[in-house]
């Protein structure tokens, strides 16, 4: 690759609670922050995204600016990131309708999540946004596409959205093979040991928003106390030794994990440092971890949310620097396809 490549991150969260979770933190947005040290990072709140289940208005619009300033607390930088909202680059949804027409129904219809997440409010019910999800996705990532061949597209996600980076390749492929080289093919960025944390009480479930007890997640804005209580009363298996067993202790193996990943320590050091000591001091321990990790973030959100203006600068900001980016690859995109240039 030549000096002058163009090494971009795409990233995006939903804005679907008022507070992010551990394993939000940990699986995606943990990278956001470390790569903005050497590629050039566009991060977005996808409202769009949020609104395939129904969504309150005035939900959506606080947990938009929640999300927003969350994610300046845990220290995405808006001098070097273009932070913005979805909805304020309208390209990510026209880029989705050309894609939308290139994905085959029966292609679409392969996206795990979608069985998932509709499953949860019967298959009929479920919008047809909800269903057409991962194409948006697609938009949302290839709209930051450096020109092919002098370039690169990373995407930090956790494991759960390993199957529509797989569908932002073929639509970028299919695109490109149709309509001339337009597109690089974006890689995931999938640490292996945050690829997924799970649920503090169903440990072999992901840790999710939507999970069915909020026990078992722990959230970024939880006073200390809380944090500290739901640590202590997690799930932990027979036995007393603090080793890692995916089959057969799956609780403490997902705590290992946390605490490796909070502490920056690896998993074998931890197992030797509680080896014989029971479950008890390991949850203090990790309790105290967690707090100190998380309470400085909290107190940055509180700040940032207390000044309403700052944030939309922000953001307007950054809606800014991203529609640079989208403008021009839609320039592009409608001229391929054939679109009359309007007059
Ligand atoms: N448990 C997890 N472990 C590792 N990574 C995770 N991510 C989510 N849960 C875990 C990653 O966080 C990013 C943002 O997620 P999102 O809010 O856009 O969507 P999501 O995956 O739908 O999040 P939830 O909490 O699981 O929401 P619901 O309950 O609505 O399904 C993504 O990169 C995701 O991989």
């Amino acid at each position: 690759m030549s000096q002058a490549a163009t090494r971009r991150v795409l990233s995006g969260i939903q804005p679907t609670a008022d507070s992010f979770h551990l394993g939000n933190y940990l699986g995606a947005l943990r990278q956001w922050v470390a790569l903005q040290d050497s590629y050039e990072t566009f991060y977005c709140v996808v409202d769009l995204h949020a609104i395939t289940v129904p969504t309150e208005p005035a939900d959506l619009r606080r947990r938009s600016r929640r999300a927003a300033a969350q994610l300046v607390a845990m220290g995405v930088d808006p001098a070097r990131s273009a932070l913005f909202v979805q909805s304020h680059v309208p390209e990510h949804a026209e880029l989705a309708w050309v894609l939308g027409c290139l994905t085959g129904f029966g292609e679409a219809n392969q996206m795990t999540q979608f069985k998932d997440k509709s499953a949860k409010q019967g298959t009929a019910a479920a919008s047809v946004g909800l269903f057409t999800y991962p194409i948006l996705q697609a938009a949302d990532i290839l709209l930051y596409s450096p020109p092919p061949g002098a370039g690169e597209l990373l995407v930090p996600v956790g494991e759960d959205q390993r199957q529509h980076l797989e569908l932002s390749r073929t639509l970028a492929q299919r695109f490109n093979h149709r309509y001339g080289e337009t597109f690089v093919l974006p890689d995931a960025h999938i640490p292996k040991a945050t690829a997924k944390i799970t649920d503090l009480q169903e440990p072999t479930a992901k840790m999710s928003k939507s999970s069915s007890t909020p026990q078992g997640i722990i959230d970024v804005l939880d006073e200390p106390g809380v944090a500290r209580r739901k640590i202590m009363r997690a799930i932990t298996d027979t036995g007393t030794e603090v080793t890692a067993d995916e089959q057969n202790k799956p609780g403490v193996t997902n705590l290992l994990r946390i605490f490796s990943a909070l502490a920056g320590e690896p998993i074998e050091d931890l197992e030797r440092r509680y080896a014989g000591t029971g479950y008890g001091q390991f949850k203090k321990d990790l309790a105290q971890l967690t707090v100190d990790t998380l309470a400085p973030i909290r107190e940055r959100t509180e700040k940032l949310l207390a000044d309403d203006d700052q944030l939309d600068r922000i953001l307007g900001q950054g809606a800014e620097r991203a529609s640079a980016v989208a403008t021009r690859t839609m320039a592009i995109v409608r001229d391929r396809v054939g679109f009359v240039g309007r007059g």
